[in-house]
């Protein structure tokens, strides 16, 4: 202890030039997390040798997007030093909890695909798999959300505006990005037709690293981030003419590809810069990948055995064309060698169904931008085609290929005509890749017989499933101390790498004292949540209230309307005097929406104003309470998630690819509200379906009811309970002085098709929350399920995950050697 409390008041005087005695929480924060930054750094020294000494084959996790949240209690816990700064700091007079709380969230991501890499990259550390994180660092990461009058407003992130302790930023270190430019082409020795990229624009990509530790087992690897560097300082020119501004235009015009991170989830923006973010993060990082294979490599064809890349969903897939490029204009490979180097390298994991989510770019834009990247393109695609052509007319594809030749070419090419010819990324990635991935099981099944059956047919092998986990160092470990404390108490702390180990205290689901003592953990987690409510919100929780919680991203498919539909529901039941059996509850939502998505920033207004109304009814408050959290973000997660006794996910079947919240929450002793979709469908059969309150129509159902004719206003005419509370909705209840506020959520649902199906189940999931209610009221039985919910859920570690992509995706061991402690 004496030592760390040396070097944080060290770092506090020569690192950040202060005095110690002026007790500033700022500078110690700074200082404690430098501290730990140094005990880091000499592991990952240690880690990137052993890397070469046994020659190991790494694995590159490209990633448009990371969500780490914040790093210090995270780190102290994985380096077992977490008791040890708690007295050091505490002697140096600081609270560990109030220091942590300096730190800014690190939100270089929309939600839940950068969370799950940020997971990832835990596990490849804990588990020794020789990994890199590659992605951007944003000056800007995702907004800052407050709501004012009710409604989403955005601020900017600007989360390094006070530095970022645990980065180091390689300055000496910079890659070169072009962009535009023109193809030449020439005539090599043997007679082969070759091409040079001579580019327009160059921009120079920084590595800023930031060390992620493995759990009390001294590897750490590192999740690099570029940020972009301007090649002209000052133009000396305009200097020189006297204009100032001018001379710096340049380089603040170059430096914006990694200002800001895109706030769009499961919308895809086809915006200039959005290209050059993908493409500037991927040049920079194949040459890095190159460049470490090259110290130990001369032949190029070995680089799948060295090296294996993971492309998170499409946004790194310009990766295929840009080591095409490499392979066959710098090292002059010949196009069959390249390519079989290429797809035995790559890896693709889809996230999504939703086809506004599924990438695609103008031609023209990237024969602009990237031209020598659109030739490879093409080549691939008609080189592609000559191959599905004699699949097709082959036996095993079938006769339906077959017949259907013109159309299976259109449908499968990677470049769509309409509306606008476009390249069409999800393709590229398939085709450029051994092994595509889908995220659950049911979105596996779903990729295979409906997004890319096509692909699934000529290509059996290739789709596959790894549903996705979460780690268990921060969504238990360091979120939920009094819970993992009880755990451990019983089983020791095995747990924490080995989540299965949770199994053991399923015997003890049945002891009264520890149903007890595991009542008290949550109760202990909820007042703490309601402490924090208090000062950021300055509203009073009621702990004996079930806590109902409802957190993600704000989007039609994940159905906060239908959430909101019961709220005003029993808001109604409760006025009219028809509730008396009604368990007292508060129902927490929380989640940002895209900018530009109109009907999700809407959805957050109603959720607001349906709040603001229940809440100031003094003949149901203290039976019902809606709660906003504003700017819901990974530290919120660990606040909330384990004070949760309710977990809605409630999304329409087949349209929710995975989920990990889902996991965090079930982890953490809540009991699951949902529907039959992604991995919430797992979590069931894992963990007991009667276990979990499963409502809802499925995947099939739904298709059918499609098929047949879905009229939301059968639903609307025949439900008294439900039109009364689209009528409120509609009407300015909610809204006094606004009429028709609402009226767009409602039309949407009544008009607009209910593309998401909230009315179809809207009747059973007031049936399923009436058994929640019900089942609340007796507190042994819902502890005891409470139990075997976290007691189960071993398989969802990502852990496990890892070790399945390693395995069977990227065939990379874990280091040997590795010790504990
Ligand atoms: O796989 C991580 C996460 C899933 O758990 C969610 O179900 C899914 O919605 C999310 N997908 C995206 C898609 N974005 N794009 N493209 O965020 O991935």
């Amino acid at each position: 202890m004496e030592g760390l409390k040396k070097d944080v008041i060290r770092h506090v005087v020569s690192s950040l030039g202060s005095d110690y005695a002026s007790k500033s929480a700022y500078n110690y924060y700074n200082a404690l997390a430098l501290a730990v930054r140094d005990r880091l750094i000499d592991n990952w020294i240690k880690t990137q040798r052993s890397y070469y000494d046994e020659k190991a084959k790494r694995v590159y996790y490209l990633s448009l997007e990371y969500l780490p949240g914040k790093s210090l209690m995270n780190n102290l816990h994985c380096l077992g030093i977490y008791e040890t700064a708690r007295k050091a700091m505490s002697d140096l007079g600081f609270s560990l909890e109030d220091l942590a709380e300096q730190e800014w969230d690190a939100g270089l991501g929309n939600g839940g695909l950068g969370r799950l890499a940020s997971c990832f990259l835990d596990s490849m550390a804990t588990l020794g798999i020789p990994g890199y994180g590659y992605g951007i660092r944003y000056d800007y990461g995702i907004f800052h959300q407050v709501i004012e009058d009710g409604k989403q407003v955005e601020q900017a992130d600007n989360w390094m505006r006070v530095g970022n302790p645990w980065a180091y930023e390689r300055g000496q270190h910079l890659f070169p990005v072009r962009f535009f430019g023109e193809v030449k082409n020439w005539t090599d020795e043997y007679g082969r037709l070759r091409h040079t990229w001579t580019a327009g624009d160059t921009v120079l990509a920084m590595p800023c690293d930031m060390l992620v530790p493995g759990w009390d087992n001294h590897h750490v690897i590192n999740m690099r981030l570029w940020s972009a560097r301007s090649d002209v300082e000052f133009d000396l020119d305009f200097f020189n003419t006297g204009n100032y501004l001018g001379a710096v235009e340049e380089k603040i015009f170059d430096e914006k590809i990694s200002k800001v991170l895109y706030p769009s989830d499961q919308i895809e923006e086809g915006r200039e810069l959005r290209l050059k973010q993908q493409y500037f993060f991927v040049t920079a990082t194949i040459q890095d990948i190159l460049r470490r294979f090259r110290k130990k490599h001369q032949d190029m064809t070995e680089l799948p055995q060295s090296v294996a890349i993971q492309l998170n969903d499409t946004h790194p897939a310009i990766a295929i064309a840009e080591l095409m490029r490499i392979l066959l204009d710098e090292d002059l490979l010949d196009w069959e060698v390249a390519w079989d180097i290429c797809v035995s390298t790559f890896a693709y994991t889809n996230h999504t169904i939703l086809p506004e989510a599924l990438e695609t770019w103008p031609v023209s834009l990237l024969e602009r931008m990237l031209p020598r990247h659109m030739q490879i393109i093409y080549e691939i695609n008609a080189r592609f085609l000559r191959e599905v052509e004699r699949v097709a007319r082959s036996e095993d594809c079938g006769q339906l290929c077959h017949r259907d030749l013109d159309h299976l070419k259109q449908r499968v090419s990677l470049i769509q005509e309409r509306p606008i010819k476009s390249v069409r990324m999800a393709h590229l990635a398939i085709i450029g890749s051994h092994s595509v991935n889908g995220v659950a099981a049911l979105h596996t099944e779903l990729l295979k017989a409906r997004v890319f059956d096509d692909f699934q047919r000529l290509y059996p092998q290739k789709i596959n499933n790894k549903t996705n986990g979460v780690t268990p160092r921060r969504w238990l470990w360091s979120a939920n101390q009094p819970l993992s404390r009880l755990i451990a108490s019983h089983i020791g702390t095995g747990f924490v790498r080995n989540l299965d180990e949770l199994t053991q205290l399923e015997p003890l689901a049945a002891d009264p004292a520890f149903r007890e003592a595991w009542r008290a953990a949550k109760l202990e987690n909820k007042q703490r949540l309601q402490a924090y409510i208090k000062r950021k919100l300055m509203r009073e929780l009621h702990t004996e209230h079930l806590f109902d919680v409802h957190i993600k991203r704000i989007h039609e498919y994940k159905r906060q309307v239908l959430n909101l539909l019961h709220v005003v529901t029993a808001y109604n039941r409760l006025r009219h005097g028809q509730a008396a059996d009604f368990t007292p509850r508060t129902v927490f939502f929380g989640g940002k929406a895209a900018p530009s998505y109109f009907m999700a920033k809407r959805i957050i207004h109603a959720i607001n104003a349906v709040a603001a109304t229940v809440n100031a009814d003094s003949r149901v408050n203290d039976k019902l309470q809606v709660v906003y959290l504003p700017n819901y973000c990974v530290s919120q997660a660990e606040r909330v998630i384990p004070a949760t006794e309710l977990s809605e996910q409630i999304s329409t079947a087949g349209m929710e690819a995975s989920g990990t919240g889902n996991m965090k929450f079930a982890l953490n002793g809540a009991l699951t509200i949902g529907t039959w979709d992604g991995a919430t469908i797992e979590m069931a059969q894992a963990i007991g379906p009667e276990l979990l309150f499963i409502f809802g129509m499925r995947e099939d159902e739904l298709v059918s009811l499609r098929q047949h004719g879905y009229n939301p206003m059968l639903y609307y005419h025949g439900d008294e309970e439900l039109r009364e509370a689209l009528d409120m909705l509609r009407s300015d209840a909610f809204s006094p002085g606004q009429h028709g506020l609402f009226a767009p959520l409602v039309d949407n649902l009544l008009h607009g098709g209910d593309r998401f199906f909230v009315l179809a189940d809207y009747r059973q999931y007031l049936g399923a929350q009436q058994d929640v209610g019900r089942l609340y009221l007796d507190q042994e039985e819902w502890t005891r399920r409470s139990i075997l919910n976290a007691a189960r859920m071993g398989f969802f570690s990502s852990d496990r995950a890892i070790s399945q992509y390693a395995r069977e995706i990227w065939d990379v061991a874990p280091m040997a050697g590795l010790q504990n402690g």
